[in-house]
């Protein structure tokens, strides 16, 4: 019962043909639906309509991320703890947002505008569910990875948002980054026995740091990485190892600015997993294992 998964992430983009393109020739996701100013994506393992959607609008950015719930009760029950928390919730209805049912949206303490949904259109993933291949068909173009895995955003106040996150949509924390006063830097946050789904750091209110695609081991992590080289994509960090989450990973920027990440490894916390505290004096290791740097590029920028 309760928050599932990420579903999808909505972004903004200045240029939608081109940023259309990079989704769907360099990471290599299906495009589902394309309207004249809004265009749908998918991965190949994904079952949902859709779980990147890119707006053009003249400013890049975050229009809105969605969580599924696992009941439909769930979409009441969490309605009734947001408005307690002193939330104002708009219910969205059926046949508003293409892919999905009724929803409700609200702003979250660090500004950013969440939605929970308990009904998407199963469209259903590549394979099929009738004696599938254990694989995409290898005509498949780019990175294309199996699924969107987690997201990063900023709040200005870590511990604000960690509480609101646990206390009022049940999630609960993996990893956190301390300062010196004890106070948050960064919560790793999951519902979905994975080291996040979404994580949040230190940084402006209303931003996003990066979303990121699951790949299923270290060499398409390896490949991803020539993917990208190949076709001069702006590298940001690695391939490299967190210390935080144990994930290989690659963050690079799309070509309107957002940042991306690949992702694989890390570990299944069960619900009764007690969260690993890193110290600041060691979130260089934190960050990037191998090369034990707070890069600042990688800290202060963010769409
Ligand atoms: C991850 C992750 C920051 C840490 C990022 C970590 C921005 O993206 O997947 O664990 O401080
Ligand atoms: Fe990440």
């Amino acid at each position: 019962m309760g928050v599932l998964r990420l579903a999808h992430v909505d972004v903004r983009t200045p240029d939608l043909d081109l940023s259309t393109a990079y989704y769907s020739e360099v990471l290599g996701l299906s495009v589902v639906r394309r309207d004249d100013d809004v265009a749908y994506l998918k991965c190949w393992d994904e079952e949902d309509h859709h779980s990147l959607r890119l707006r053009y609008d003249s400013r890049i950015g975050l229009d809105s991320f969605t969580f599924r719930v696992e009941a439909e009760d769930d979409l009441h029950d969490l309605e009734k703890k947001l408005e307690a928390y002193g939330c104002a919730v708009r219910r969205v209805s059926r046949g508003e947002a293409v892919g999905q049912g009724e929803s409700i949206r609200f702003e979250i303490p660090s500004g950013q505008t969440m939605e929970l949904v308990w009904e998407l259109e199963k469209t259903g993933n590549l394979l099929g569910k009738l004696n599938p291949a254990p694989m995409p068909p290898p005509t498949l173009p780019g990175i294309a990875p199996p699924r969107l895995d987690h997201m990063l955003i900023n709040a200005e106040e870590v511990g604000e948002s960690y509480a609101f996150f646990r206390d009022v949509l049940g999630f609960r924390m993996t990893e956190q980054v301390l300062d010196a006063n004890n106070h948050q830097l960064g919560v790793w946050l999951e519902r979905s026995h994975s080291p996040h789904d979404i994580a949040i750091v230190n940084g402006p209110n209303g931003a996003m740091h990066h979303f990121a695609f699951w790949l299923d081991d270290w060499d398409h992590v390896r490949k991803a990485a020539d993917i990208l080289a190949y076709n001069g994509v702006q590298i940001d960090q690695g391939p490299t190892r967190h210390g935080v989450t144990r994930g290989n990973t690659i963050y690079f920027f799309d070509p309107l600015g957002i940042r991306n990440e690949v992702f694989t490894g890390g570990y299944s916390p069960d619900p009764d997993f007690p969260a690993i505290t890193w110290t600041e004096d060691q979130f260089g290791r934190g960050l990037f294992y191998y090369e034990n740097v707070v890069a600042q590029r990688f800290l202060r920028f963010h769409t």
